[in-house]
């Protein structure tokens, strides 16, 4: 165990670094190490640079639902899916800001606010900015996805004050096209470079559950790695069957699986947030240990995702309880 390869961000010193690089052989190596090995290791990097103890607490809206016209196999808010969700208009920015009032009462520290759009409009910027704002005057960290964004589009934002971006690459770049027709894996990571060169902070990862193989998620989490920066914050999503959607049967994640790929997370992006994102309401509190043991440190807060039910404030501060987890405390904002 002592002589595996390690990513180039983990300056252990337990461990050889073989390559300058993470390589798909490499993490393939420490995925498949025995399951207490992996558990021992990814927590022992997790205990380097992070309080194992603190998760961050972010909780979502949805500022513009359905009516999407990409194809995302996974989505409710997919045009092309028929899930019989109602379409709304961009949200009110007063609206928003009283939802993150809201959410800040109840623990969160980052808001994030998510649109169901191929990319955003120029007419829209100025509200998007206005949210922003809005939302950092009241001390909480912000973090949009809005789609596709444009060079312009995320010096605006950045502007703003936007501190996080998410946009996820969701699959391996060989399983994408099952999933997405409508947008490349490339034009992926042409945003997520657009918004790394603005100055704001990059927050991607993926989905588990969509009839992908292990290789894949490996492959997906060493692209992560492998960008010039890796993310800060990096979702791991377990799929939420749609009813209606391309995916509504797909079969379930071995939950053993799950927690081999935040293990892998948490390796080779050792000072990444690693959120355990949506899905929780289908896992058990055991599985959920396991995840935070294995490294995971930020979860989605609240009743709601985006379109979906999340665990909610009584069943978290219950498990935080347990575990003895605290809410990560706020970086001072720049
Ligand atoms: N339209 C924007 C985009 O796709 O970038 C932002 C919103 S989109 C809902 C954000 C992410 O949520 C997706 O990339 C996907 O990873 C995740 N997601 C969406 N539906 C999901 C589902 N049913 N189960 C799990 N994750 C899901
Ligand atoms: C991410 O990776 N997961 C969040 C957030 N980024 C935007 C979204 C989860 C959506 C789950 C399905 C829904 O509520 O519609
Ligand atoms: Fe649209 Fe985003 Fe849903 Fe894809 S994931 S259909 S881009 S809202």
């Amino acid at each position: 165990m002592d002589q595996l390869p390690i990513s180039k961000q983990d300056d252990s010193t337990h461990f050889s670094t073989a390559t300058p690089t993470t390589t798909i052989e490499n993490a393939q190596i420490i995925y498949n190490l025995p399951f207490n090995d992996l558990l021992f290791r990814a927590h022992e990097v997790h205990r380097r640079n992070f309080d194992p103890n603190a998760i961050q607490m972010s909780q979502l809206l949805s500022i513009k639902t359905g009516g999407c016209p990409e194809d995302c196999g996974y989505c409710s808010q997919s045009a092309h899916n028929p899930t019989g969700l109602k379409a709304s208009k961009l949200m009110e920015v007063e609206r928003v800001l009283t939802e993150a009032r809201k959410a800040q009462e109840k623990g969160a520290t980052r808001y994030c606010m998510g649109a169901a759009w191929r990319n955003p409009k120029d007419r829209d910027m100025d509200a998007l900015v206005a949210m922003v704002e809005g939302v950092r005057a009241l001390g909480m960290e912000t973090c949009i996805t809005l789609g596709m964004l444009t060079a312009e589009q995320s010096a605006k934002l950045a502007e703003a004050g936007l501190d996080y971006y998410n946009h996820n690459v969701d699959t391996s770049e060989r399983y994408y096209s099952q999933i997405i027709t409508t947008r490349t894996f490339q034009d992926r990571l042409d945003t997520l470079a657009n918004v790394r060169n603005a100055g704001i902070k990059v927050c991607s990862g993926g989905i588990l559950g969509m009839g992908e193989t292990i290789e894949d998620r490996i492959s997906m989490l060493v692209t992560l790695a492998n960008l010039p920066t890796p993310p800060e914050s990096v979702p791991i999503n377990m799929l939420i069957p749609i009813p209606g959607s391309k995916l509504g049967d797909a079969a379930p994640v071995d939950p053993i699986d799950f927690i081999r790929t935040v293990a892998l997370a948490r390796i080779l992006m050792p000072s990444s947030h690693v959120r355990l994102s949506a899905g929780r309401t289908s896992m058990s509190d055991e599985m959920q240990a396991l995840c935070f043991f294995a490294g995971a440190n930020s979860i989605f807060v609240g009743e709601t995702l985006l379109t979906t039910e999340n665990p909610g404030e009584d069943h978290d501060s219950a498990l935080f309880r347990k575990l003895g987890l605290k809410s990560m405390p706020l970086e001072p904002l720049r």
